[in-house]
């Protein structure tokens, strides 16, 4: 192992009896919740700053920068590696559903390959799947002509398209809110751009018609529930009409050039980019063209929706008073370095990674090696097309040794900037986009 990509080590026991003596940890009822605390971000005085270095094992150069209340991103979780056929790396937040996310080490490709690609699934995916003698069917109130394809009528009929698109689930970040909110807690993988092949939404609409009342397309796929009753769906949702008439819409059968993984949606998905991923309708069977909002399993609220204005943490909030989530909001990710390395001060270091703003374009990305207080540009690319994520690259230079954490900020081109600190809590803890953090040991 070469010197530059050793881990931090952490004296866990330090990091611990930090927590024990936290001055705000009065609520025990909710650090209890906690299965492990250091895993989150939490809140301490300026004082433990001392034992904070103690416990990392050096100084933090910056640390009369640092936000109080802030754990080192060295303290992120170290989850072990999971073994699912086709998938290398991923870490398993639940077997049954699978669930699993990518760590952004392993994110760093341009296009996210098949074995990197997170999974998460509401049900239980299909077996036995022939490709062959798949059939997907639109009909639905306002679909003139409702019609059933093949996978090979699909190929013939239509023409085909490639596109790198970005896919984020809405819960994307969710173990970072406080309090915690129900769920897979996700930290940051839950996100990936690979190069999808199909056809056009919108062109196998136009096919069957879309009458003037249409409002909704909705999905249903050949998954079913967890409770294994075949009546119920594991998930039903879809998109606002003029979504899926975008020529960025897609109905996909390969991923990267080759089959869609099982998990992934095998043999056929839809591709809504830029929306929260629950929208990508996969093992896809049927396609409605609704006359009203859809209204399929998890498309009410609190699934998938926030609060319309504000909430105190903690809050309930009736129904009525929640919005389904669209576009999701402007994020980014170091993928290079890994975060917890060494790396000789005297030398610039590399740090690249993605960003993405949902339906919108990010139109810059800076660096901060103190926390927040000053930042750097970045050279940030343009997407391959529209709804793929930007890759941007720069390099910092550390002052001298110690404990640094690298901070990445996007800004979309509305000039909406990503939040330092976790953004506005809400009960299934949504669009977390606070900036990502990772930690760089100078020596
Ligand atoms: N049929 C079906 N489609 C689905 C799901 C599912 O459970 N069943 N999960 C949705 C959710 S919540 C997300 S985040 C994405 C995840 O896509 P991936 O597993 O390919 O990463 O698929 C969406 N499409
Ligand atoms: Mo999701």
């Amino acid at each position: 192992m070469s010197k530059s990509s050793q881990p931090v080590s952490i004296n866990r026991t330090g990091i611990n009896q930090l927590y024990s003596k936290n001055p705000l940890a009065t609520d025990v009822s909710l650090w209890d919740r906690y299965s492990d605390p250091i895993t989150r971000r939490g809140f301490l005085k300026k004082g433990s700053l001392m034992a904070m270095a103690s416990a990392l094992g050096m100084s933090i150069p910056f640390a009369a920068r640092m936000p109080a209340g802030l754990i080192p991103a060295a303290f992120a979780a170290e989850n072990a590696p999971s073994k699912i056929t086709g998938k290398d790396g991923l870490v398993i937040l639940n077997d049954r559903p699978v669930n699993a996310e990518t760590p952004a080490h392993l994110l760093d490709d341009d296009i996210t390959p098949n074995q990197r690609m997170f999974i998460r699934n509401n049900g239980i995916p299909p077996l036995n799947i022939d490709p062959e003698t798949w059939t997907l069917e639109i009909s639905g109130e306002s679909c003139l002509r409702p019609a059933s394809f093949s996978i090979a009528d699909l190929r013939a009929r239509f023409e085909e398209v490639s596109l790198q698109l970005q896919l984020e689930c809405g819960g994307n970040g969710r173990s970072e809110f406080v309090p915690a909110a129900s769920g897979n807690q996700w930290t940051t993988g839950a996100v990936g751009c690979p190069l999808f092949t199909g056809v056009r939404l919108r062109d196998v609409l136009n096919y069957c018609g879309v009458s003037e009342d249409a409002v909704y397309l909705g999905y249903y796929g050949a998954d079913t529930h967890t409770s294994g009753n075949p009546e119920l769906d594991s998930i039903s949702r879809g998109v606002p009409i003029a979504k899926a008439m975008e020529r960025e819409s897609i109905i996909a059968w390969a991923m990267n050039g080759e089959d869609i993984p099982l998990h992934n949606g095998f043999p056929l998905r839809l591709v809504c980019a830029g929306w929260p991923a629950s929208v990508s309708g996969k093992w896809l069977k049927h396609l409605v063209v609704r006359d009203r909002i859809h209204d399929g399993e998890k498309m009410s609220a609190p699934s998938y929706s926030v609060p319309i204005v504000p909430v105190a943490p903690g809050s309930r909030i009736p129904g009525d008073d929640m919005r389904i989530i669209e576009s999701m909001p402007v994020k980014s990710l170091v993928t290079f370095p890994r975060s917890g390395i060494s790396h000789d001060f005297r030398q610039r270091m590399t740090v690249r990674g993605h960003a993405w703003a949902g339906d919108n374009q990010v139109s810059a990305v800076f660096l901060s090696i103190d926390f927040g207080a000053t930042w750097l540009p970045t050279a940030l690319a343009t997407a391959a097309n529209r709804l793929a994520w930007q890759r941007w690259e720069s390099w910092v230079q550390f002052p001298e040794t110690g404990y640094y954490e690298v901070w990445a900020r996007a800004v979309d081109e509305r000039g909406v900037s990503q939040p330092m600190v976790v953004p506005g809590w809400n009960p299934r803890g949504y669009l977390n986009n606070a900036c990502h953090r990772i930690a760089v040991q100078a020596v």
